[in-house]
This record gives structure tokens, C-alpha cells and sequence, in this order.
């Protein structure tokens, strides 16, 4: 029998990707919360298995060569997770190439993007406009990209693989990155074909309980934990 994963998890897009992974490979699983608004991510047990001071994390105890490894950073955990369970990860190049392509194009697109909307527009102190359209466009122009992706092939790799678990839970929050999903028809029949899978909506459900007793928006000392970081 597998061992459980050990999930170092917070409810946002980055942690969604690998709880929807888990889920949908049917992997068991133990979520350890760290709660990102009261700085677990800085505790130095967590720093040791996530030096970036971000989630998700993992550690696999049944690892390479059945040793403990651990694992950070959302894209190489769901290329490490397909690679192990040989699920949602082709094996064949031409395939992996295309699932890489749109897994890389959102850890290091979509998501810092839309980030920065979500922030400017919902979270900065001073409306600031420059910031507010620079980031809102260029969320417009990613969510344009995958419309047109979307027009060619039914999910972002080809066939559903790790790279639409990857971009769901952004597009999740499109209101508050000041877009409209009618604009991008192809995008919006993706989305509600992703999340209407069991599985997706099982994994966007993990933590909500915990993430409704935080509202960053107006939770002064999450933003004061969040927001203004420097190197320690
Ligand atoms: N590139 C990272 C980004 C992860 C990330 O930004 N996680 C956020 C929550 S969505 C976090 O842990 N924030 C804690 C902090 O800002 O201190 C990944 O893809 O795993």
C-alpha cells in the first residue's frame, strides 16, 4: 500500500493544483496546514523542506529508492507526483513537451501575474492605476493565450494533464483579476468542463473551512505577515 503524502497546504491556486493531483490519482494523502496569514511558512522545520518560504510543499516518505524526499515548488511536486504515479504526465516526448509548455507558461505567467492583479486590485493600500492595468492587461492578454490554446485542443496539454490542474484555480478567481469569462468562450468551456470533474472540486474544497476564517482583504495582521517581505 502507498503512503500517504505529507501535504504542506494552504486553500490558494498554488496549493489547489496539488490537492486536485492527489485527488484526481486517487493518492492518499495528509494535509498539514500552514497557515500563511499567521507566518507558519517561516517556522524553520518548514523552511527546511521549503526555503522559499511558500506552499505548497511536500514529502513523499516512500521517495527515489524508497528514501523520505521532499519536494517544493508547485510545478516540480505535480511534475514529480505524474512522474510517480504515472498519471496525467505523458510519457511520450511530443506530449510531455506540450504538458511542460503550459506548466511552465503558468508557474511562470499566469500565476505571478494574476498575483499581482489580485493584489493591486484587491489588496494595496492606495488604489494605484498604473499597477492596477498593468497587471489586469496582462492577465487579459494570458487569459487570451489560453482562449486561443483552447480553441485548438480540448485542454491545455492536449489531453487533461497536470498543466490544467496547474491553471484552474486561477481562473477560479477571474472576478477579482477584473476579468470576464464570456470574452473568452474556449477558456470558459475549459473551466467549467475542469471543475466540474469530482476530483477538482474535491480538491478545491480542501481547507475552505480554514480559509473562511481568514479575509486578507481586512485582516490587518495577515497583510503585515504577507505583504512587505524582505530577506531575513
Ligand atoms: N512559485 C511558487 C509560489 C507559491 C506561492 O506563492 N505560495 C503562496 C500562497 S499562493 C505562499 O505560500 N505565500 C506565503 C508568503 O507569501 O509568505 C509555487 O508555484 O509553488
Amino acid at each position: 500500500m502507498t503512503a500517504p503524502i505529507e501535504l504542506f497546504y494552504w486553500p490558494t491556486p498554488n496549493g489547489y493544483k496539488i490537492t486536485i493531483y492527489l485527488e484526481e490519482a486517487g493518492v492518499p494523502y495528509n494535509v498539514n496546514y500552514v497557515n500563511i496569514g499567521k507566518g507558519d511558512q517561516f517556522k524553520p522545520e518548514f523552511l527546511k523542506i521549503s526555503p522559499n518560504n511558500r506552499m505548497p510543499a511536500i514529502i513523499d516518505p516512500e521517495g527515489p529508492g524508497g528514501e523520505p524526499v521532499s519536494v517544493f515548488e508547485s510545478g516540480a511536486i505535480l511534475q514529480y507526483l505524474g512522474r510517480k504515479f504515472k498519471k496525467f504526465y505523458p510519457e511520450t516526448e511530443r506530449a510531455r513537451i506540450a504538458v511542460e509548455e503550459w506548466l511552465f507558461w503558468q508557474v511562470g505567467g499566469l500565476g505571478p501575474m494574476a498575483g499581482q492583479a489580485h493584489h493591486f486590485r484587491n489588496y494595496a493600500p492606495e488604489k494605484i492605476a498604473y499597477g492596477i492595468d498593468r497587471y489586469t492587461n496582462e492577465v487579459n492578454r494570458l487569459y487570451g493565450v489560453m482562449d486561443k490554446r483552447l480553441g485548438d485542443v480540448d485542454y491545455l496539454g492536449g489531453d487533461y494533464s497536470i498543466a490544467d490542474m496547474a491553471s484552474v484555480g486561477w481562473v477560479k478567481s477571474y472576478e477579482a483579476q477584473g476579468q470576464n469569462l464570456d470574452d473568452f468562450p474556449n477558456l470558459k468551456r475549459w473551466f467549467e468542463a475542469v471543475t466540474a470533474r469530482p476530483a477538482v472540486k474535491a480538491g478545491l474544497a480542501v481547507g475552505q473551512e480554514e480559509r473562511e476564517k481568514m479575509n486578507l482583504a481586512s485582516d490587518k495582521d495577515a497583510q503585515s505577515v504577507l505583504f512587505g517581505q524582505k530577506a531575513r
